[in-house]
């Protein structure tokens, strides 16, 4: 059976995951589009035989060709969607983040559990990296330990004008929160970010580097670097520190150079490229799980916990001060 696809939102995530969903994948095709932008979805379908466009994303999960919805249009769009796809019982695929507030995330969490099915998967695509799979077995084997410490950085060579600070939280950060939650297996409880000296590559709008500090309800205590105007390269870096060893991400594969009396290896440019085969992987297995009828992988769940995670640092941001992390007590649907 193939899995008919409707993708909401054809930009630059939207066309990368239309063209894997086409030409990489297994077992689904893109028979439907949208987008607020109808020119561009018309674009888009002009690649993919038989793909109609329709005028708005409500209008296509409603169609009775989409088996199931991909939501890659604007941060602040997704709710909507994934609560159309969730009330039309379609398994739906929606990109970080689920919502842009802990309570929109939350009325999905409630939508979902009242059909009694799980429909929604989010986009955190670490979870499917195979470092990431690496790092976790490390640690869930007992190598290191128990997990005292984790330092980690997501750095980015440069972002354009429009990337404001709450965007290293909200849209860079937000990957660290949910993968090194679920590399430990444990939730957070306090949040606080301080504010180096900044580059000089940086504009009044935008605070980089910064440093986020939470401590887990266990009592390991992370440090994640957000530097988003790095210059040198796409750097994701993720070292655990046990009580008996330490175990880091391994770096992507590269040829190590030995030339002109140098030792050298080639660091990514762009994220695209550094989760290309993770990207594969998480739709991969999403195509499988709507086809079953039960959608796994980061869930709607993880979707509200990184939401509030994230509205924690915010408010540590602005503050200065140590923010708690206050979640509900997750739902035995999500166990
Ligand atoms: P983009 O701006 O390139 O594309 C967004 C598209 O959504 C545009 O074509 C826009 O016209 C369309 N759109 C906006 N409002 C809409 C609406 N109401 N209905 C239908 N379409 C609408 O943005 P980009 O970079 O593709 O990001 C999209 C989403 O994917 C964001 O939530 C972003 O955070 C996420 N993302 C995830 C990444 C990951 O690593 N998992 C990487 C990059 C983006
Ligand atoms: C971007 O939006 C992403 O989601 C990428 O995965 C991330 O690494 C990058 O820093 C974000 O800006």
């Amino acid at each position: 059976m193939t899995l008919n696809v409707g993708v909401i939102g054809v930009g630059m995530i939207g066309r990368e995951h239309i063209a894997r969903l086409t030409d990489k994948l297994v077992g689904a095709k893109v028979v439907a589009l949208a987008d607020v932008n109808a020119k561009s979805a018309e674009e888009a379908a002009a690649g993919l035989p038989g793909a109609k466009v329709y005028p708005t994303g409500e209008a296509l999960i409603a169609a009775a060709g989409v088996d199931a919805v991909v939501v890659t249009s604007w941060g602040p769009t997704h709710e909507g969607y994934v609560l159309g796809a969730i009330k039309a019982g379609k398994p739906v695929f929606c990109e970080k983040p689920l919502a842009t507030t802990a309570e929109a995330c939350l009325r999905i969490v409630e939508a979902e559990i009242a059909t009694g099915r799980h429909l929604v998967q989010v986009g955190f695509q670490r979870r499917y990296d195979k470092g990431y799979r690496a790092l976790k077995k490390a640690i869930d084997d007992g190598v290191i330990g128990a997990p005292l410490m984790i330092h980690c950085a997501h750095r980015n060579p440069s972002v354009p004008e429009a990337y404001v600070s709450d965007m290293a939280i909200v849209d860079t950060f937000i990957h660290e929160i949910d993968a090194l939650r679920w590399l430990i297996d444990d939730d957070y409880v306090s949040a606080q970010v301080l504010t180096p000296r900044n580059t000089k590559h940086t504009h009044a709008k935008l605070n980089d580097p910064i440093i986020v500090l939470i401590a887990t309800k266990s009592g390991v205590r992370i440090d994640g670097e957000v530097f988003v105007n790095c210059r040198y390269g796409y750097d994701i870096r993720c070292e655990v520190v046990g009580e008996e060893g330490v175990a880091s991400l391994p770096e992507p594969e590269s040829v190590v150079l030995r030339k002109d009396a140098k030792l050298s290896t080639a660091i990514m440019q762009d994220w695209k490229l550094r989760f290309i085969d993770s990207y594969d992987v998480e739709l991969q297995d999403w195509i499988e799980a709507a086809k079953s009828g039960k959608v796994s992988g980061p869930n709607a769940w993880d979707g509200y916990f990184a939401a509030v995670t994230a509205d924690a640092c915010l408010k540590a941001m602005r503050t200065g001060e140590v923010a708690p992390i206050v979640a509900r007590a997750r739902p035995a649907f999500y166990a």
